[in-house]
């Protein structure tokens, strides 16, 4: 198996602090979070930023301060959030893309999100898609259900996007594919032959699914984006403290941990040979 590639969602939209009080908001503290995470084993690092009154924003502005703290601290590879939060328009999700980050997640189609929808119409995967080559950022397709992968394999088709891909299931989301195993398998099956997965379980559901992605030879996404718990009852001190959890599954099944330039090789990216 590949070594594991540990992706680290710090803050996501919709989590507050009333929620954990331990959510990093400002670009210091996300920035503080990204290092800790990456000392503990992730190779990339998925990025939503915040106004400093804790709502969420796509302001190129505010990501670029992140990402330059980010980068003082360490190589970790920087994903920037194409999603935002429901309700943001194309134009205003896109602003990172044109940071020129080595990474952003490309949500190929619309899904139910709580109580809102997540809107990822046609003309919104071509503009993201087009976007991203054009600024030379790898994709990494995020999918809240099955026919999302068709969609992606749509994109490939008319050279918008290019193989090798790279795909998170983001698994649980109410309105979205429910977060089983059997779900899990039935995803990786679908996708084309030497692309690379990771998965994202929501709530509960995270750790069980990282488990099954260390054992399957898939990669792991954690952190307070999808869940802000470490046990029942029980909130994460941090987004790392998730982070070495699954460092250790992984060590107990001897399946090591990739470094930033190893995951670049492992995506396609280049990097480490
Ligand atoms: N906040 C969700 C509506 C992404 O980052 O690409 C969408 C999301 C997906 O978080
Ligand atoms: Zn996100």
């Amino acid at each position: 198996m590949e070594k594991l590639i540990i992706t680290a969602a710090l803050t996501g939209a919709e989590v507050t602090r009333a929620d954990n009080p331990n959510l990093p908001i400002t670009p210091a503290e996300i920035a503080q979070a990204a290092y800790e995470c990456y000392e503990a084993g992730a190779s990339i690092v998925h990025l939503h930023v915040r106004h400093a009154d804790g709502t969420p924003t796509q302001d190129g502005a505010v990501y670029k301060e992140t990402i330059e703290r980010i980068k003082e601290k360490c190589d970790i590879i920087i994903q920037v959030s194409t999603g935002g939060a429901v309700g943001m328009s194309a134009e205003e999700r896109l602003q990172p893309v044109y940071l020129k980050p080595e990474m952003a997640s490309l949500s190929t189609g619309s899904v139910n999100f709580g109580n809102n929808v997540f809107l990822n119409p046609p003309a919104y995967l071509e503009q993201f898609a087009r976007a991203m080559q054009e600024h030379g950022v790898k994709p990494e397709i995020e999918v809240f259900d099955v026919g999302m992968i068709n969609n992606a394999l749509q994109l490939v088709k008319r050279g918008l996007l290019k193989e090798p891909l790279h795909f998170d299931f983001v698994m649980g989301v109410p309105g979205g594919i429910p977060a089983t195993i059997k779900n899990l398998l039935h995803l990786v099956e679908s996708i084309p032959q030497g692309s690379t997965w990771s998965v994202a379980g929501v709530g509960r559901a995270e750790l069980t699914l990282a488990t099954a992605a260390v054992l399957l030879g898939g990669h792991v996404r954690v952190g307070f984006e999808d869940n802000i718990y470490f046990a029942k009852g029980v909130l994460a001190e941090s987004n790392a403290q998730l982070v070495e959890r699954v460092v250790q599954i992984a060590r107990i099944h001897y399946r090591d941990i990739a470094t930033p330039q190893e995951a670049r090789r492992i995506l396609g990216m280049g990097g480490a040979a």
